[in-house]
């Protein structure tokens, strides 16, 4: 599945999920505080074991809850599988910027050129402490660790300008550490990537 689209799926099922059982729980909740309130109920009643409850209450969030792992694990395979036609670039954090290096050994600070309608796996590492690379359109997020490479993929589907922020306080600039994703035609990224900076 396309990662933004598993991502957000995931994220609206368990906040759908969220939401049911807060309106249920509430409604029984105010039920229960009318119906025995203690001009009504003056003495309590101590109710002991009931086996088929028990299991209803055990069994029911607990497939609930692994409907949701399911939901999620999916949207997790989606983002860490890289498609094998990918273009790959190589992305370095550093306090307190992002740099950018081509398979043609083109460098860019602060701004990542990708042709339109490719999938496009970005090699992370840090030059220096822990940054986290983020691209919020694309719903990827993954640390840059030193003497450590990770990875992220997205599918540069739609064209236009995308925002890139360093998620994880690197020092005193961290808030300035944002750099732009640029979608262009596939041309425009050729006729770019044979321009010296
Ligand atoms: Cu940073």
């Amino acid at each position: 599945m396309d990662p933004v689209r598993g991502v957000d799926l995931a994220f609206w099922y368990i906040l759908g999920i969220s939401v049911l059982l807060l309106i249920g729980i509430t409604v029984v909740m105010i039920y229960f505080v009318i119906r025995y309130r203690r001009s009504v109920h003056p003495v309590p009643e101590d109710i002991r074991d009931n086996l088929n409850l028990e299991v209803v209450w055990t069994v029911l969030p607990t497939l609930i809850a692994l409907t949701m792992f399911w939901v999620g694990w999916k949207s997790y395979i989606g983002l860490r599988e890289v498609p094998e036609d990918a273009i790959e670039i190589n992305v370095a954090g550093q306090m307190f910027s992002w740099i950018f290096m081509y398979p043609n050994d083109k460098e860019t600070e602060g701004e990542l050129v990708v042709p339109l309608g490719k999938a496009v796996k970005l090699n992370i590492e840090s030059w220096d402490v822990l940054h986290s690379f983020y691209i919020p359109s694309y719903r990827i997020k993954v640390d840059a660790v030193r003497g450590m490479t990770t990875y992220a993929w997205f599918n540069a589907d739609k064209e236009g300008e995308y925002d890139i922020l360093c998620t994880e306080y690197c020092g005193v600039d961290h808030a300035y550490m944002l750099a732009k994703l640029k979608i262009v035609p596939e041309d425009d990224y050729l006729a770019w990537l044979e321009t010296e900076e």
